[in-house]
């Protein structure tokens, strides 16, 4: 996004010049336009900007630009990002669903959407450019990603079966009765209404798949109703959908199976926004993807303040 700075008399009205700047770079630029002396052994992240405010042919003697988002969010992985001229890379520490490689590199000259990965195609340039990468994480202290030994997959994702069993086996989620109405359970739902639970299922017998529900307003499950059914035909696979509330907070959810007489077996279950568009919460695919368990193995060293790869706000790694 632009830069727009004013100061009349000072900065030329209506100049664009090329350089790419970063609010690193404020800091120094204000020591230096208002004559405040640097303090002894003071580091910046960023470079004064005071040679462009004056001339905008001028060129900065930057080397590399850099971006941390060490902790990722929920759609996308910790990374970190280089770009020099024309060419970026990104470095993730891990991969995910849509973020397949480890490393995207894009010339932003002709691609400035960032829509083909040219990793492949160069691999000098990526070689080069993730050693800067290296440098900068070094030089800055910085807290990047590591896999936590003590983590263990949950073959189940968190759900808790009553009168029956539950194994993971090959690709489903294997459901034995061990006694009357069997089934699972699991708080770790968030969702607000409307919300749609979709399960593909399947079981020799059939019979009646049923989910129950307590709202966040509920303390327990209401004695009769709040619940959504439909049958489960014998043999094939099969989709079911199952509309919970319309409004409100999902806090716990009961997944009644027909395992009495035959194991239920369960490929995924799903948790959805009803809406324009319908938007997919949360997805148990059993087994854990390989993906998700590689990505739940990796803990962020926790940094109190949100510039980790900072020289000023050197990060604590607290394990
Ligand atoms: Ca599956």
């Amino acid at each position: 996004m632009p830069l727009i700075v004013r100061w009349p008399g000072q900065v030329p009205a209506g100049a664009v010049p090329s350089e790419i700047v970063s609010s690193i770079d404020f800091y120094p630029t204000l020591l230096e336009v208002l004559k405040i002396p640097q303090k002894e052994n003071m580091q910046f992240d960023g470079i004064s900007l005071a040679a462009v405010l004056n001339d905008p042919s001028a060129r900065l003697d930057r080397e590399a630009m850099f971006n941390f988002f060490p902790h990722g969010g929920p759609s996308k992985p910790p990374g970190v990002t280089v770009r020099q001229g024309n060419w970026k890379l990104i470095r993730w520490f891990e991969t995910g669903p849509d973020y397949p490689s480890l490393h995207e590199l894009y010339d932003l000259e002709s691609d400035l959407g960032e829509t083909t990965n040219l990793a492949q195609q160069h691999p000098e340039r990526v070689k080069e450019l993730d050693a800067l990468i290296d440098r900068f994480l070094k030089d800055t202290g910085a807290a990047v990603p590591r896999p936590n030994p003590r983590f263990k997959i949950d073959p189940v994702q968190g759900w808790i079966p009553k009168s029956c069993d539950a194994i993971v086996a090959g690709d489903v989620l294997r459901v034995t009765g061990a006694g009357r109405r069997p089934f699972q359970a699991t708080t770790r739902v968030q969702g607000t209404g409307p919300l749609e639970l979709r399960v593909r299922l399947r079981s020799a017998a059939g019979g009646e798949v049923l989910a129950q529900w307590r709202r966040s307003d509920q303390e327990t499950f209401p004695a009769s109703g709040q619940t959504a059914a439909t049958m489960l035909q014998g043999g094939d696979w099969q989709d079911a959908r199952l509309r919970l509330h319309e409004k409100g907070e999902l806090a716990h959810l009961r997944l009644y199976l027909p395992a009495q007489e035959t194991p239920v077996e369960v490929d995924w279950i799903e948790l959805w926004r009803i809406g324009e568009p319908p938007t997919r919460l949360r997805q148990w695919d059993f087994p854990v993807p390989q993906h998700d368990a590689e990505l739940r193995h990796r803990v962020l060293r926790s940094c109190s303040l949100p510039l980790c790869g900072s020289r000023r706000f050197r990060s604590t790694a607290i394990s």
